[in-house]
């Protein structure tokens, strides 16, 4: 056993921006979360950076390649040693597809408060909805 505490396992989200509108995508699993939609992302792997993992999970989620750029929003608790951060992510060639999920949208800031986000991502709002209305 080690003295020194683990370091939170880190699950990563991109937010793209484009036209004035945010990049959502809905979600096929779990079964709790299918049809609820998201900010594309997924789990930094070990030895991995976040930047990388961002850019690796947005290439095999919606077939695009992104330069990963600042975070946006709060730090979200999803269980013991996991944590939700979400980061800009900016298209660097390619057409989002979606790959991994249902189907994938491009929502202004009322669409937004429309959407059935799963409730992890709702923390962002405030910054996702400020982004979109100064776009
Ligand atoms: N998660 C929540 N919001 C997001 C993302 C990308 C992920 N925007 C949660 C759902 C899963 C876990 O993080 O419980 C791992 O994500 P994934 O690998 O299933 O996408
Ligand atoms: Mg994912």
């Amino acid at each position: 056993m080690s003295d020194v505490p683990a370091r939170d396992r880190e699950v990563v989200a991109g937010a793209i921006f484009r036209g004035g509108r945010l990049l959502l995508a809905q979600r096929t699993s779990p079964p709790a979360l299918a049809g609820r939609w998201e900010l594309p992302g997924g789990k930094v792997e070990e030895f991995e950076t976040p930047q990388a993992a961002l850019a690796r999970e947005l290439r095999e989620e919606l077939a695009v390649e992104v330069r990963c750029g600042a975070r946006i929003g709060v730090d979200v608790q999803l269980s013991a040693g996991l944590v939700l951060r979400a980061y800009r992510a900016e298209l660097v060639s390619g057409e989002p597809v979606a790959l991994d999920h249902a189907q994938l949208a491009w929502v202004d800031a009322e669409e937004l408060l429309s959407m059935d986000l799963v409730d992890n991502d709702r923390a962002w709002i405030p910054e996702l909805l400020e982004e979109l209305r100064a776009l």
